[in-house]
């Protein structure tokens, strides 16, 4: 990798020495909303302590300098009685926003929260050389940082990574990983899509079949050959246990990111129906699946399928204090709810005009639990067929238009539409890339994802505020390793990130590109598989982009 991040540098036709980190373009991503360049150097040195006002202030501090300090060999003190990097809180600063001041012989550090606090540090990480994210000692380094004024504040308070673990399983190591990366970057939202017909991955004390069955599959189809099938002969799955579950929820915690558990419901649930197959509409065993694409397999709406989920709910909302809970309803095809006598017989009673309405309902009693559970729904955009739950949260992905009614109709929206959110579409030539997503014909390269503007035109400014952020979506039928992963993922995630975070105004590809050329090291020195991109306005292939 190395070589090949050295030949991305070659590419770019620019080096990443500290000469160029004082210039406007400092290698931060996403941009700040104001940077000033000072005079000089700030040089961290065996003497570099940190000053805190508070133990909790000092709690965050102490999580950064722990990091620091490995690849460092600095002692790094972290004190409340004296330290040239004074960090504080100062509320009027606002949520999740900070101001960082280097100057040759002091730094300061001001947060609006402990968030605010965090994110400073992480701009401050980023000013340093590349090597301060090596996981060993880096020796010959200058670990200084150029003199400046910087004050920040996010754009949306929803700054959104998903990945999907049903279609390939990744362990809690990798999950760290990927949530430690995006919080780098500002990201405060990890959606966890934790069911899939493929798989179910969260135990469940109560229904011990979906960890003993549901989250097990015989094997996988290869490749695209649906027909005729093959498979690739070989059992996956995996499952998180509980206390695992508790173990990232506070891992992500410490880094100010929330998780948004997702329990589809009532479709991509073969793999449930597979463990119990009372709560499906037919009456034959069916099987775990084994392929990709929208399956029949759907939930009754019968109070057993209604007490299955409650109970599970019961469980995963113990886990997740997050108050928003995703509850998929993407994807439903109707054809089992048309064929059954429960299902037709619930829309006779309640007096529904079809299985959209039924769908609805479905979803409006699952609200109304959450809700007494004070807790609030996501769902994707197919929550708006049949009418919308009274304080449901749309998550828009195919396109904005969902969000745009949503929005219209007074509710909080997450954009992530497909053309530009999908970081399981190739990000180039299909034809020079491993195997990827490509079912609405497109690709979504860098520039694309960072041309994304969440607020559509349409809207007004009060319908606007109903935008509550935007989100990148890593599906992984084709994504089988964590590498894979970390390579369709970034440096898309920074595009995006700068999407969530910078003001809209400010947003410059060219200023972008020449950050990443900053900033690609320090991905490199974590240890994120990313994807080098093509050098900007390079076309190698002669690919035209989907615009
Ligand atoms: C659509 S996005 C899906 C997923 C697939 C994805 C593949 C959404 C709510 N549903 O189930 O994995 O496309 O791109």
């Amino acid at each position: 990798m190395k070589s090949l991040v050295f030949s991305a540098l070659i590419l770019f036709g620019l080096g990443c020495g500290t000469a160029e980190m004082n210039s406007p373009d400092v290698p931060i991503i996403p941009l700040p909303v104001s940077v000033t360049a000072g005079a000089g150097y700030f040089a961290f040195t065996d003497a570099t302590a940190f000053k805190t006002d508070s133990e909790e202030v000092a709690a965050v501090v102490e999580r950064f300098a722990s990091e620091i300090r490995v690849s460092t060999g600095l002692p790094l003190m972290v004190a409340f009685d004296e330290g040239d990097i004074e960090v504080g809180l100062q509320a009027d600063l606002g949520v999740e926003s900070y101001q960082l001041t280097i100057d040759s012989d002091r730094i300061a550090l001001k947060g609006g929260d402990l968030a605010g606090i965090f994110y400073g540090l992480q701009s401050l990480r980023q000013l340093l050389p590349a090597q301060i994210e090596a996981n060993v000692v880096a020796s010959n380094v200058d670990w200084s940082v150029p003199a400046i004024t910087i004050s920040d504040a996010p754009r949306f308070p929803y700054r959104g990574m998903h990945l999907d673990v049903g279609r390939y399983f990744f362990d809690v190591a990798f999950v760290k990983k990927y949530i430690d990366t995006m919080s780098r970057y500002k990201f405060n939202r990890f959606h966890w899509h934790l069911t899939e017909d493929q798989g179910w991955r969260i135990e469940i004390k109560k229904y011990p079949l979906l960890t003993e069955v549901a989250a097990w599959r015989k094997e996988t189809i290869v490749e695209k050959n649906f027909d005729p099938y093959i498979g690739d002969g070989i059992p996956h799955g995996g499952f998180y246990t509980q206390d695992e579950i508790r173990e990232v929820v506070a891992y992500a915690a410490e880094r100010f990111v929330t998780i948004i558990p997702e329990i589809e419901m009532p479709g991509h649930s073969t793999a449930v129906i597979a463990a119990y197959p009372q709560l499906g509409c037919r009456s034959e065993k069916i099987e775990v699946a084994v392929t990709w694409g929208v399956k029949d397999e759907i939930l009754c709406p019968s109070e057993e399928t209604f007490t299955f989920l409650t109970d599970v709910l019961t469980e995963v909302l113990d886990l997740f204090p997050s108050p928003k809970i995703h509850i998929g309803a993407d994807e439903v095809p109707k054809t089992n709810w048309k064929n059954n006598a429960v299902a037709q017989s619930i829309i006779k009673r309640e007096n529904l005009a079809d299985e959209e309405e039924l769908q609805s309902w479905f979803i409006k009693r699952i609200e109304a639990f959450l809700s007494a559970n004070g807790r609030t729904l996501i769902g994707w955009d197919e929550i708006l067929e049949g009418g919308l739950a009274p304080n449901a949260t749309v998550m828009s992905w195919r396109g904005v238009v969902g969000g745009i009614e949503a929005a219209r109709q007074g509710h909080d929206v997450i954009m992530t539409p497909t053309k530009y959110a999908y970081f399981d579409f190739y990000q180039a030539d299909p034809a020079s890339e491993p195997l990827a997503m490509n079912w609405a014909g497109f690709t979504i390269p860098l520039d694309t994802v960072y041309s994304f503007e969440p607020i559509p035109e349409e809207l007004t400014a009060s319908e606007a505020k109903h935008i509550i952020g935007a989100q990148a979506n890593v599906w992984t039928e084709y994504i089988s390793t964590p590498e894979y992963v970390e390579y369709m993922a970034y440096p898309r995630a920074l595009a995006m990130a700068e999407v969530v975070w910078s003001p809209k105004e400010k947003r410059n590809i060219d200023s972008f590109y020449t950050r990443l050329v900053g900033n690609l090291p320090h991905l490199e020195s974590m240890g994120v598989n990313y994807r080098i991109p093509e050098s900007r306005n390079a076309n190698p292939t002669g690919f035209a982009a989907n615009q």
